[in-house]
Formats: C-alpha cells, sequence, structure tokens
C-alpha cells in the first residue's frame, strides 16, 4: 500500500527543501522529490520535520512522575532516595499495569515529538520476585503497547545481576530485574524471533550498568552478542565514580572505554562525570551519549560536558529516561540551557556552519538517535521509516517563521502544543495533537493509577 505526501516545506537530510513530495510503502519512505508538484491524492501539509528518536526510556517510571517531588524523612533528597520511591511503585505492578502505563507513556511521546522509542527494560519478574510462564512476558506488554500506539520500537532487555561493584547481591528492591546469563539469554532470543522482520522493530542488549552486571559477565555478554544496539547507564552520579575507583581504580567510562571496545554499536546513557580524556575518548569511539537532560535535571545528577564534547566530535541522542515531562522541544531546551547557565554564554551548542541553536542540536539528535536505536528513523529520505511531525504553520507563535528559524521558535519559545499532527511509520497516530487511541489510553491508565494509589502506599 503506497501513501503519497506533499509538504510545502520540510526539514530533509541537506536542509529545508519547497514542495516535497514523498511516497511511502509500508511504512518507509521509498522516494522523495523536491520542487515537486502536488497531486490531488497527496496528503498536503505545510510544515514537518522528521520525528525525534528517544534513545531511552523506562516507560513504567511515567506513572511516578510528580510522585516524588516532596522532601522524605530525612531532610534532604537525591538520586538515591529517588530511587528507592521508584523500587516501592514497581514492586506493586502487574503486567496489565504495565502495558497500560507503556502504552499511556508511548501515545504521550507521540504527541510530544517522538516517533521511535530505545525501551531500556529491566522489569523481567513478577512482584514476589518470580519468573512469569514466559520469562520475556513483560517484553512482549512493551512490544504490545508500541503496536496500541504506533512508536518504533528499539526494546532492549536488561541484565541486572547486582547491587554494587564486585557482584554485591541485589536488594530485595531489585528482585524484579534479576536474571541469570541463560534466561536473559533466552528473552533476547525470544523477542529477537517475534520481531525478525518488522519494520520499526529491533532488539539490542543493555548491561544494566556497571554497578549491575560484574565485568566477567559483561565480557561474556560482549563475547555472545556480536550484533545489535549495546546500551549502558554509565557515570551518572558522583557516588557511582568513586565506587568504581575504589573498586578497580577506573572511573566508569574510562573502564569502559579499555574494556569494553566502545564502538558505533553502544549507546552511553548519562556519561554525565567526565574527565577530559573520557570526553575525548567517548567521541573518538563513535558511540552515542545518551543524554536525558530533563530527567537529570530532576534527579540532581549534574550537567554533562555538552560543549568540549560536541569540540571532540561526540555523537549524542535524547531520551526521556523517567518521563517527568515528555517533550522532545523541551529536552533539547533543558540541555541548551544548562551549559548556557554553566558557560554562561548563549547559543552554546550552535556552530558557524548552522548558526541556529535548535537547528544544531535537532541534526545532532536525529542522527545520534538513529544510531543508537541502530534503525533508518530521522530523516525524511529514502529508506527510512516514514516518521513526520506536521508542526502547526497556522499557529500565531510560528507567524512568519521559516527555515530554522521554525526549530528555534518550536524549541525555545513553544513546546509540545506546536505538534499539530504525528505520522509513525507512514500511519497518522495524532491528529490535532491528540494521539487517535487517547481515549481508550487514558481510561486503562486511570484505572490503573487510581487503584495503585488508592492502595495508600504513596
Ligand atoms: C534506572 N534511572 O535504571 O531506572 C535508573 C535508576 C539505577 C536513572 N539512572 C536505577 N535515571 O541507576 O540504579
Ligand atoms: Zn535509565
Amino acid at each position: 500500500m503506497t501513501r503519497t505526501f506533499f509538504f510545502d516545506s520540510a526539514l530533509l537530510p541537506d536542509g529545508w527543501r519547497r514542495n516535497v513530495r514523498v511516497e511511502v510503502s509500508a511504512g518507509v519512505i521509498d522516494r522523495v522529490s523536491v520542487d515537486a508538484s502536488v497531486d490531488p491524492r497527496d496528503r498536503r501539509e505545510a510544515l514537518v520535520v522528521p520525528g525525534l528518536p528517544n534513545v531511552h526510556s523506562h516507560a513504567f517510571q511515567r506513572a511516578i512522575a510528580g510522585l516524588a517531588e516532596r522532601l522524605g524523612p530525612h531532610g534532604t533528597d537525591d538520586f538515591w532516595s529517588w530511587r528507592e520511591v521508584m523500587y516501592r511503585f514497581l514492586g506493586e505492578l502487574e503486567a496489565d499495569d504495565i502495558e497500560a502505563i507503556a502504552a499511556y507513556a508511548y501515545a504521550d511521546m507521540l504527541e510530544a515529538g517522538f516517533t521511535s522509542v530505545g525501551e531500556f527494560h529491566y522489569l523481567h519478574r513478577t512482584s514476589t520476585g518470580a519468573l512469569y510462564d514466559d520469562p520475556a512476558e513483560l517484553s512482549f506488554r512493551h512490544l504490545a503497547a508500541a503496536e496500541t500506539t504506533g512508536i518504533g520500537l528499539t526494546l532492549l532487555p536488561v541484565f541486572y545481576e547486582s547491587s554494587n561493584f564486585g557482584g554485591v547481591p541485589p536488594t530485595s528492591g531489585q528482585r524484579r530485574f534479576i536474571t541469570d546469563l541463560d534466561t536473559f539469554g533466552h528473552i533476547v532470543q525470544r523477542v529477537r524471533k517475534a520481531v525478525a522482520d518488522s519494520p520499526g522493530r529491533r532488539v539490542g542488549i543493555a548491561p544494566h550498568s556497571l554497578r549491575a552486571v560484574t565485568f566477567e559477565h559483561l565480557t561474556q555478554l560482549l563475547d555472545r552478542y556480536q550484533d545489535g544496539p549495546i546500551h549502558i547507564h554509565a557515570a551518572e552520579q558522583l557516588r557511582e565514580v568513586e565506587d568504581c575507583r575504589s573498586f578497580c581504580g577506573l572511573r566508569p567510562v574510562e573502564w569502559l572505554l579499555r574494556n569494553a571496545r566502545l564502538d558505533s554499536r553502544w549507546c552511553v546513557v548519562h556519561a554525565t562525570h567526565l574527565t577530559p580524556q573520557e570526553i575525548v575518548g567517548l567521541a573518538r569511539s563513535a558511540a552515542v551519549a545518551g543524554l536525558c537532560p530533563l530527567t537529570e535535571a530532576n534527579l540532581g545528577d549534574g550537567i554533562f560536558p555538552s560543549i568540549p564534547f560536541r569540540s571532540a566530535a561526540g555523537r549524542w541522542g535524547i531520551g526521556s529516561d523517567s518521563h517527568i515531562q515528555l517533550t522532545a522541544a523541551g529536552e533539547l531546551r533543558q540541555l541548551e540551557y544548562s551549559q548556557r547557565l554553566h558557560s554562561r554564554t548563549r547559543n552554546a551548542l550552535a556552530t558557524l556552519d548552522r548558526p541556529s541553536t535548535a537547528g544544531s542540536l535537532y541534526e545532532a539528535a536525529l542522527s545520534g538517535g538513529a544510531q543508537a536505536l541502530a534503525q533508518r528513523v530521522g530523516a525524511i529520505a529514502p529508506g527510512y521509516r516514514a516518521d513526520f511531525l506536521v508542526l502547526d504553520d497556522m499557529h500565531p507563535d510560528l507567524a512568519g517563521r521559516t527555515g530554522d528559524t521554525v526549530l528555534d521558535t518550536w524549541v525555545f519559545a513553544g513546546d509540545r502544543h506546536l505538534i499539530r499532527a504525528v505520522i509513525a511509520g507512514g500511519q497518522t497516530v495524532v491528529e490535532a495533537s491528540r494521539h487517535r487511541h487517547r481515549e481508550r489510553i487514558d481510561t486503562d491508565y486511570r484505572r490503573v493509577m487510581v487503584r495503585l494509589l488508592g492502595m495508600g502506599q504513596h
């Protein structure tokens, strides 16, 4: 089935072009013609950019957004006390709840401008810590949520075995995450087989972090999985950097650079705390830094050194991680603002080649995001998934704007209300800024939340 689109103005890999005709079949772009003429059967839109890949998601955490914004009994909160709140919450979730929350998060992502997502999926066991009859049950629930919503999915089953460096046993709050290498292998194999030929689906692996996986087992995983994306959390918190140094004498990213053969298959999530040598090493490795600016700000992680990383030609993508807020524009704005506050300059991440800050940010996040998800996404070009954001050209905020000024206005002065429609994998999934299954997804989600919060645990 072929669908054709006609965009008066669209952002293509070589810049903004006028009168762009796009032919799509089976969700993938077949042909792009510029300076074309419109055919009456085309779906015509004024202003279109590619949808943004989201490189890092824990879908279930959307449900606790807003529930951890109050001071705990110790009088100081940090990342680790937030993690306790998160562990308590996930202990109560059943498989149906997890699917409903994931569908809600993915529908929201699509409305927010993300058309594909890397799900860093570590909830494998039941609430009592048993394996499901099918150990891949919860992986399949995320695949089902992606089907319901139409978002592209790179599923990253997580290997998790310990609570700190050197194989310290997991805590009871971590029991739902734990597998051995064989069970993990079984899960990966099951989902790989299930998505085998599906466009917009990919399976990778995610050793959770150097805290949660022993160096020995990480090495075995790397030997066993010779293709597909690899995601890992690293150096998000100073305590983790210190623990790593006292355990092995190296910092987490330093250890990965020396021992894990980092390359373009890798996405190193957060990588917040880096030395100048690590910045250059990570950039040269061709791995993607998975930056999650709103979550990192919310959790008090620190500021990623984007300016020197950019000077070293480092690659990066955007993740919404805990989904404290879902907004593609807002993530890019937070990334730029953190650099402005830190460097006391403006337009910190623009270049003389592309002086538009949002233009520079968007281009980098599209290509880094696509690399991290290991999918042909993030470009309006033949062979790529047909993922388009239709911006609201009639909104007064965009009046008189053209080209990169549209992006600058959307990212710095606007937000998700400027996204009018979203086409994902060739299907119109958002119209009038609303997901097509909003009502059903909201009803299911609300039921889950009322039941869970009604239990009085929060
Ligand atoms: C996660 N989230 O896996 O959900 C982590 C917290 C951990 C972030 N790092 C748990 N933002 O790192 O141990
Ligand atoms: Zn994470």
